[in-house]
């Protein structure tokens, strides 16, 4: 197609050594068994080899003719491996192993089912593309959670809510797109990172989307779903939990309902005559206008519960979103956005059935540039729990300004919760690693569109692969991630990838450094979210303060003085955050009203500290250009100029926060900067 290929580009090996070795293991590639799935993963390899080395392999399905590379999930492929390797190996898992075969040797690469096989199929062509031996391989791998899941805000007539790449990639003029070769490429690349589950639908869901679940659109949804369960990925819809009246002509939507709930089980049989294996509902209920149980005096469980029974019987899902808060009064410090979440959800745990899977955001506001974990992970044992984080850069920069999030993504998964006791990461809670549980996982809300490179920033792309990657193995660290990408995406040169990398992995302190300081969070402006806004929020009912007076800033969320947040995380968090001495720096704001005059661990004064940091993240972004520069004439023209062109706009924007917010501050505090620099 006329678009990037993002990660996928194959480009020629031009090491004719190197390729040799390689052609000797990809020459005639032998696939047992037989499915759709097996197809993608037998074309994708046939693709990706022709296009590395130049030959076609020759495809076989008999083992007699001497293969040197076997695709298979079959009995037969069991044989080669032992049996103790077989039992490890989880649905999804896979092996790359050299079998020795009469002096002869070859590639086997078996699944534990075609999924397992398909993701095979992409490892070892990483391998390639990442210049890596084949000989002697014997690579094990299991996916680190089970729900690898993209969630679209996609609306019908093909606007994206907060989606920065264009149109949606599915919907267009209220229907279905007609053609699916390019969802077939977005499969790929989806499969290729390892996710296995997207919803295509917004979770604000109006009533042109209810549609989405009955006969008028179903059919078009089945059709998306064929090309996505080629690549092991299950299609989710989003729901508005007031369907039965919108579009069922019902007089109520309440889930104790004898007719909502048959009105509901009908709708599932219709979903699942078109779409037999049919992942689920995502649902956003009594949450930002949208409807919910709480209209009835029913709870939260008793909603979810409802529309879990109706899916049921087919082996469907309920992802059940905690991103619930009640609209607050800037005057009323009785109430605390971020203490809602853990508010509303953690008396229910225990009471959702098991079909039930609660989606909480990382942090306990909305995808701020620095926020704690929420404390409801691991807070409720007895629940199904997973992770959704934010791929679309929403508060990050909007996919104008470079900020690659794995690292800030790591930093959430290696939170330690201590929900019971030490080592009880968020990674090994939603991995179903701490508590038992039947579902689990990470969602991610999806950056892409139709711009021709998918995410409006190139560079952006990074996020999504890397989204997927964590979801696959959250133990990956964001350098492997970055490193693998750029060398994906960019080649091989020295240069190029440390650059690259480099540049990756210092986005997102940048984007924090000249932002709003310290976790405090929302100097945004309002409805869009790009650019700052100093008091944007601060008088409004969203609830996302920072009460910045000419004394001082941030939000008093302690046990002792404050709003109590803290209580909510187990110890020693809990005292950690309290505590002005232990608070970590970064996080001072978010749990901490103090004076500007307030020294932080590093030496600085609070207001020393936002001057600093504003003026470095700039002359950051400066250095990002001029690294970026050095680039010129190693990577062809148009992605170089592009990236070039989002840096120059992405500097334009760091220094009008730069100048807003330590305007703002100086204004406020009337403390000079120690260094003289001019403040606007
Ligand atoms: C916020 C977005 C809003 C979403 C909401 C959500 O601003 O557009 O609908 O999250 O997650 O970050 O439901």
């Amino acid at each position: 197609g006329d678009y990037d290929p993002c990660w996928l580009r194959y480009e020629r090996i031009e090491d004719e050594a190197l390729a040799e070795q390689y052609r000797k293991w990809c020459g005639n590639l032998t696939v047992l068994g037989s499915s759709p799935i097996l197809e993608s993963a037998r074309d994708e390899l046939t693709a990706g080899i022709s296009s590395l080395l130049g030959v076609a392999p020759a495809l076989s399905r008999d083992l007699r003719d001497f293969p040197s590379l076997v695709l298979t999930a079959s009995a037969e492929g069991r044989g080669w491996v032992d049996r103790r390797v077989w039992e490890g190996l989880d649905e999804e898992g896979y092996l790359l192993k050299t079998v020795e075969r009469g002096g002869d040797a070859f590639l086997l690469l078996l699944g534990k089912t075609d999924r397992g096989a398909l993701y095979g199929a992409f490892h070892l062509l990483r391998l390639m593309q990442t210049r890596r031996p084949l000989h002697s391989l014997e690579i094990v791998e299991n996916p680190g959670n089970r729900l690898r899941m993209i969630n679209h805000w996609d609306n019908l007539d093909g606007s994206v809510e907060r989606g920065y790449a264009g149109k949606s990639l599915f919907f267009r003029k209220g229907r279905i797109v007609r053609r699916l070769d390019r969802i077939r490429d977005y499969a790929r690349l989806l499969a290729s990172a390892g996710i296995n589950a997207i919803s295509i639908n917004n979770v604000n869901v109006g009533p042109d989307e209810c549609r989405l679940i009955t006969g008028s659109l179903l059919p078009d949804v089945a059709r998306l779903a064929d090309v996505f369960r080629a690549y092991g990925i299950r299609m989710f819809l989003s729901v508005n939990f007031a369907s039965p009246m919108w579009i069922g002509g019902l007089s109520t939507a309440d889930p104790l309902d004898p007719e909502v709930r048959r009105w509901w089980r009908e709708r599932a049989e219709e979903i699942y005559r078109h779409i037999p294996d049919f992942g689920g509902f995502v649902v956003k209920a009594d949450s930002e206008h949208q409807p919910g149980p709480l209209t009835y005096n029913r709870d939260h469980a008793e909603g979810a519960n409802m529309l879990a029974e109706a899916l049921r019987p087919h082996g469907g899902l309920v992802v059940w979103r905690c991103f619930v808060y009640n609209f607050q009064d800037w005057r009323d410090r009785s109430t605390d956005r971020a203490r809602a979440a853990y508010d509303h959800f953690k008396p229910l745990d225990g009471r959702f059935v098991d079909n039930v899977v609660l989606q909480v955001k990382n942090g306990p506001m909305d995808f701020q540039v620095r926020e704690p974990v929420s404390p409801l992970f691991g807070a409720m044992e007895r629940t199904n729990q997973m992770l959704e984080l934010q791929i679309t850069q929403e508060y990050t920069g909007q996919q104008k300004d470079l900020c690659f999030l794995v690292p800030q993504w790591k930093e959430v998964l290696d939170f330690d919760t201590h929900a019971a006791g030490k080592g009880s990461t968020v990674k090994a809670i939603v991995g179903g690693k701490v508590f038992p549980c039947r579902h689990s996982g990470m969602a991610g809300v999806s950056n892409v569109g139709d711009d021709r490179n998918w995410t409006g920033h190139t560079l952006a792309q990074a996020n999504l692969y890397g989204f997927g990657r964590l979801a696959w193995n959250p133990d990956l660290s964001a350098e492997e991630i970055a490193e693998e990408w750029v060398r994906l995406t960019f080649g091989h040169d020295s240069r190029v990838v440390e650059t690259l990398r480099d540049m990756l992995l210092e986005s997102w302190r940048v984007y924090e450094l000249y932002t709003a300081p310290l976790g405090v969070g929302w100097m945004v402006k309002p409805g869009h979210h790009y650019g700052p806004d100093v008091d944007g929020y601060e008088y409004s009912y969203w609830g996302t303060y920072h009460y910045a007076d000419h004394r001082g800033i941030g939000v008093d969320r302690t046990m002792k003085t404050g709003t109590g947040f803290t209580g909510q995380y187990f110890s020693p968090n809990r005292e950690r955050f309290e505590s002005l001495e232990t608070c970590p720096d970064e996080l001072l704001l978010f749990f901490h009203h103090v004076p500007y005059t307030h020294r932080l661990k590093s030496g600085e004064t609070v207001i020393q500290h936002i001057y600093n940091t504003h003026f470095e993240g700039v002359e950051r972004v400066e250095d990002f250009i001029r690294r970026w520069t050095r680039l010129k004439g190693k990577i062809d023209a148009e992605r170089y100029e592009h990236v070039l062109s989002k840096l120059r706009e992405q500097l334009e924007n760091a220094r009008e926060w730069r100048d807003v917010i330590n305007a703002y501050f100086f204004r406020k505090s009337g403390i000079p900067d120690e260094k003289g620099r001019k403040i606007y």
